[in-house]
């Protein structure tokens, strides 16, 4: 159950007609009708391309058209734009995107997320852009005003990934638009959704609607070069630094390159790594078993801030020889919030191997059916909260003994999936 077919992702790449939208003259222009139109005639333009791609590259453009209509019905107002916890990238990209998309139809948008910025690519994109992006920690969310929007908007996550989630449900703000491209979440009501889970990077998703026109980017604005340079680092980072790259990815980042700062991209990309990721690394070195292929490491307590040490982890053990998958996981603390939760990222080359299905097989779900990891093409993550047993431990020998417990389950059913046959073996005896 965890692997899936081999060929979907060559059948699902997007193909000459995503191109052909990339290259249409009225790309350029801000009225997506001529090129809608000029798509109804794709099949005369592309006759080798095959009935699949023309249907797939109508379908995107008619979420460009439909987009275009829910920001025309809003006008004038206020949308909150909600991040995953722990925004990467590729988030933080794409919801900016959104955001300056958004101004042009009078919409103002406030860009907010309730975790932390802990990976030093992200700290750093966010100082060099002066990107837009403010934290609302959960008990703040109280003395906001909420009432000020009419709308909230899921970029890069579908509301699952947010501890907002609930507080904006509460408040009775509407979910106005849904571009993602992890696999479906359940089931979500939106007036706009745009999921593509075959899309490797959000980022992708977002150039092309401006592409097709929606905001024209003006190389003399540095906004503009800025949010482009986001968007290339977006790219990249869901990307492998583009090794994994698809057709329509290599199109956006070429769209991209006409605008993007090279240099300031380079800046982000030098940020270094802190001493708290340094010796998470260090421990889930020390600490991996691989079987299989596979490389599991738990590596004890982290505080909230070191967070993103964890996926840093994943993406080193990963590279080893003979590995295809990393998996690394740990009890985070949140201060805050005074929450243990164990937190986990998986990393994968092997093809076959989706994210999303390993870790919905391997953890299951909550009392109320939500799962406790997903993921997308090549990486995934979970989070098991600790509940009765959160909290701060007075002894060492207790927090020694919880962090065994919850080691050794963690490995148990990952193992059971990794390695059946030993499994089965252990069952009997
Ligand atoms: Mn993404």
């Amino acid at each position: 159950m965890a692997t899936r077919n081999t060929t979907s992702n060559s059948v699902l790449t997007p193909t000459e007609d995503a191109q052909s939208t990339a290259q249409h003259p009225a790309a350029d222009s801000a009225q997506v009708e001529p090129l809608l139109k000029s798509l109804q005639d794709a099949p005369t333009y592309r006759p080798q391309s095959s009935s699949y791609d023309t249907g797939r590259s109508r379908e995107q453009l008619q979420k460009v058209e439909a987009l275009q209509k829910s920001l025309e019905r809003h006008q004038g107002e206020r949308q909150l734009i909600v991040l995953q916890d722990f925004p990467d990238p590729d988030a933080l990209s794409s919801a900016w995107t959104y955001k300056l998309i958004a101004q042009k139809y009078d919409i103002q948008c406030d860009m907010v997320y309730a975790g932390t910025l802990s990976h030093q690519e992200n700290i750093a994109l966010v100082k060099l852009t002066s990107l837009p992006v403010q934290r609302w920690a959960l008990p703040t969310v109280k003395n906001r005003n909420l009432a000020a929007y009419q709308g909230c908007v899921f970029i890069d996550n579908q509301g699952t990934t947010s501890q907002l989630t609930p507080s904006l449900a509460d408040a009775g703000i509407p979910i106005v638009v849904v571009i993602d491209h992890h696999s479906s979440q359940g089931e979500i009501k939106a007036e706009f959704i745009d999921i593509r889970p075959y899309t490797r990077a959000t980022s992708t998703i977002v150039t092309q609607y401006l592409q097709a026109g929606l905001l024209k980017l003006d190389n003399n604005s540095s906004e503009h070069v800025k949010c482009a340079t986001a968007l290339m680092h977006g790219l990249r980072s869901d990307t492998n630094a583009l090794r994994q790259a698809q057709e329509e990815d290599f199109l956006a980042a070429a769209y991209l390159s006409r605008f993007y700062d090279a240099q300031l991209l380079n800046a982000v990309l030098q940020a270094s790594r802190s001493k708290q990721v340094m010796d998470v690394i260090e421990r889930s070195l020390k600490n991996r078993i691989v079987q299989n292929n596979f490389s599991i490491a738990g590596v004890g307590y982290l505080r909230y801030d070191d967070r993103d040490a964890i996926p840093q982890a994943a993406d080193f053990l990963v590279t080893e020889e003979n590995v295809h998958t990393a998996v690394v996981f740990g009890i985070v603390h949140d201060e805050d919030e005074d929450l243990e939760l164990v937190i986990g990222s998986l990393r994968t080359t092997k093809i076959t191997l989706d994210p999303d299905e390993f870790l919905k097989e391997a953890f299951g779900y909550d009392s109320q059916g939500r799962f406790f990891g997903g993921g997308r093409s090549q990486a995934g993550g979970f989070e098991i909260p600790l509940g009765f047993l959160s909290g701060f431990a007075e002894s060492a020998d207790y927090a020694k003994m919880k962090w065994t417990v919850y080691d050794t389950q963690v490995k148990q059913k990952l193992l059971r999936l990794i390695n059946p046959d030993q499994h089965y073996r252990n069952g009997m005896s």
